[in-house]
């Protein structure tokens, strides 16, 4: 078994009772997007993956398949660093183009948490004598310099489209981070959903199975469990809307009636019918705002990989 390297989290990035209660009793109200995701809502968020609305995943597995071998060569990595995690899936089919040309590759995977460092253990493991796997537990974004640098060339990759979860501030740190952690010999392979039909984006986030749904909601049951709340789920119903202006999807919980939420040693806090928490946006870029992130980071596109007709694109990326 590999064992997880702890790259001690920062305590600031531990999120506590009381911020989640502020969050809450502000006219914007929201909850922080990474509870969407424990072992119920990343199994959820595989069976959104697969309806027919959702057309993320498949225009980028679809992509990966036809270019790795393209993308491996360009990129020739001798590590592949992966950040969030996400589907080890999709990576696979990176790892696997490189396995073909050479026998000899590293893969590091950087995430929050231990249950899916242990599920992209299990994804690989059946490559373990050809590859070196580590795991790493730390935040993506605070923790990506501790990691130690190799002077051979890495690819680090981002993909999914999680990119649209940060807003422009937290986008651009982000990746000026990666930038920074980058050297001449490195790439950085991302992956991003781009603005399309508004009917198209809509559907993906309202899928009529409604998983979405299910998973926008397990986040009151994660919650509910790390700081010992009571949030009835049976109270909330699942929004999703595109903001026209930002352009993003904005996923919401609406209450369906007068609810109260009890803090331990806290006041209550009280939700009238029809108030909303947000718990993520997706940003859907246009070429404009993804080149300016990117400049700002001082990252260029080394060679593109889109799909025109669902406008989803992957970059593969170098420090200028
Ligand atoms: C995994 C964050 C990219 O924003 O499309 C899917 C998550 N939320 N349906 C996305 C998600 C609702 C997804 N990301």
């Amino acid at each position: 078994m590999n064992k997880i390297v702890n790259l001690s989290i920062k305590k600031n990035t531990v999120i506590k009772s009381e911020d989640i209660y502020k969050n809450l009793i502000k006219k914007v109200k929201s909850l922080p997007t990474h509870f969407l995701y424990d072992k119920k809502g990343s199994k959820l968020f595989e069976k959104i993956c697969k309806t027919k609305e959702y057309y993320l995943t498949r225009t980028e597995k679809k992509l990966l398949i036809k270019h790795s071998a393209d993308i491996i060569k360009i990129a020739n990595p001798k590590e592949i660093l992966e950040l969030g995690g996400g589907s080890s899936k999709k990576t696979k089919i990176l790892i696997e183009a490189k396995l073909k040309v050479c026998k000899n590759l590293s893969y590091s995977s950087l995430d929050i948490s231990d249950e899916a460092l242990l599920m992209t253990f299990k994804e690989l493991e059946k490559y373990k004598k050809k590859l070196k796997i580590n795991l790493y537990k730390g935040h993506f974004i605070e923790d990506l310099t501790k990691l130690k640098f190799k002077k051979e060339s890495r690819m680090f990759l981002f993909l999914g489209s999680t990119l649209g979860n940060f807003n422009n501030k937290v986008a651009n740190k982000f990746l000026k981070n990666i930038s920074e952690a980058m050297t001449e010999k490195d790439t950085f392979l991302l992956g991003v959903d781009l603005i399309k039909n508004k009917e198209i984006i809509l559907s993906a986030y309202n899928d009529k199975l409604g998983f979405t749904s299910l998973f926008n909601k397990n986040i009151l049951h994660v919650v509910n469990k790390e700081f010992s709340l009571k949030f009835k789920d049976t109270n909330f119903k699942h929004v999703a809307i595109f903001n026209d202006k930002k352009s993003q999807i904005e996923m919401y919980l609406k209450t369906k009636r007068k609810t109260k939420v009890k803090f331990p040693g806290r006041k209550e806090v009280l939700f009238e019918k029809g108030d909303k928490i947000l718990t993520e946006i997706s940003r859907k870029f246009s070429d404009s705002v993804l080149n300016k992130l990117l400049i700002d980071a001082g990252l260029q596109v080394k060679k593109e990989f889109r799909d025109k007709k669902l406008s989803y694109t992957i970059l593969l990326l170098k420090t200028f």
